[in-house]
């Protein structure tokens, strides 16, 4: 295992489709605007750039609502990249238009085959195991499969549990640093965080966990003001993101990227 870590040298995005409107969504909160969501999801790509790193933007699949939530597609580990299966039907196809621009940068593509479920936004990797959290999306027998494909790279992969009514396991939680996560109380309290340092979102500011460390950054959605001067108060550059948009669709700052 080569320690996974928050400084990365690549992300892979997609730009919103018009489609987006279909997205999926747990309750409708009403229908994204396409141009404000563009706007924010430049301004995403232009951040990840600012650390340095090199960004692919890969252009709009209009068949495929949520094809911006890239993220959801595959785990991407310093050994290679596992494509996932994603629980939710609609979705299934991303996968193959993501894995030749996967392949273009690793030489090990693994695939997570089924008949089991599982989707990037329940996997959190820190320095030393692979968080899976079962959700909606996310099954036991999805879980077992990205076990037996990390194994011989020496990850340990522990099961947890994703809260009732919250999409994904990373909807409440994001790595801030190699020991430090940002959690949900909600989350935290199954006490699968116990070996590390949290730090809490806001009371009221739940949306903020779904945030990214990436290099320098920690980019975070923007309106939540309590959680923004805690993380700067514990010494994070923290950069604030419209999500507006997104967030009507479930979707947040880890969403939007593959990181490698
Ligand atoms: C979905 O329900 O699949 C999308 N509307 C949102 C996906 C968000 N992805 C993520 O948290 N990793």
């Amino acid at each position: 295992m080569n320690e996974p870590s928050y400084e990365f040298a690549r992300a892979i995005t997609r730009a919103p489709c018009k489609n987006i409107i279909d997205g999926l969504r747990a309750v409708d909160i009403g229908t994204p605007d396409f141009t404000q969501m563009c706007h924010d999801h430049t301004l995403y790509i232009q951040t990840l750039r600012e650390t340095g790193a090199t960004v692919i933007e890969l252009p709009f699949l209009e068949n495929y609502p949520d094809s911006v939530f890239v993220e959801d597609t595959a785990l991407c580990l310093p050994e290679g990249a596992i494509l996932m299966k994603p629980g939710a039907p609609s979705r299934l196809g991303e996968v193959a238009h993501m894995a030749p621009h996967l392949r273009e940068f690793y030489d090990d593509v693994r695939e997570v085959k089924g008949p089991g479920h599982i989707e990037g936004g329940d996997i959190l990797t820190t320095s030393k195991e692979i968080l899976v959290g079962l959700s909606e999306r996310t099954d036991m027998e999805g879980v077992e499969e990205l076990r037996s494909l990390v194994k011989d790279w020496g990850y340990t992969v522990r099961i947890v549990n994703t809260p009732a009514g919250v999409l994904h396991f990373k909807t409440d939680c994001s790595l801030l640093d190699t020991n430090t996560i940002l959690s949900t109380k909600r989350l935290a309290v199954s006490g699968c965080f116990k070996d590390y340092r949290v730090l809490h979102t806001a009371e009221g500011e739940e949306a903020a966990a779904n945030s990214i460390r990436f290099n320098q950054f920690v980019l975070l959605p923007s309106g939540f003001p309590k959680t923004a001067q805690m993380l700067h108060d514990n010494g994070y550059d923290v950069r604030e993101i419209g999500n507006t948009e997104c967030a009507k669709l479930d979707g947040g700052m880890s969403c939007l990227s593959l990181r490698f």
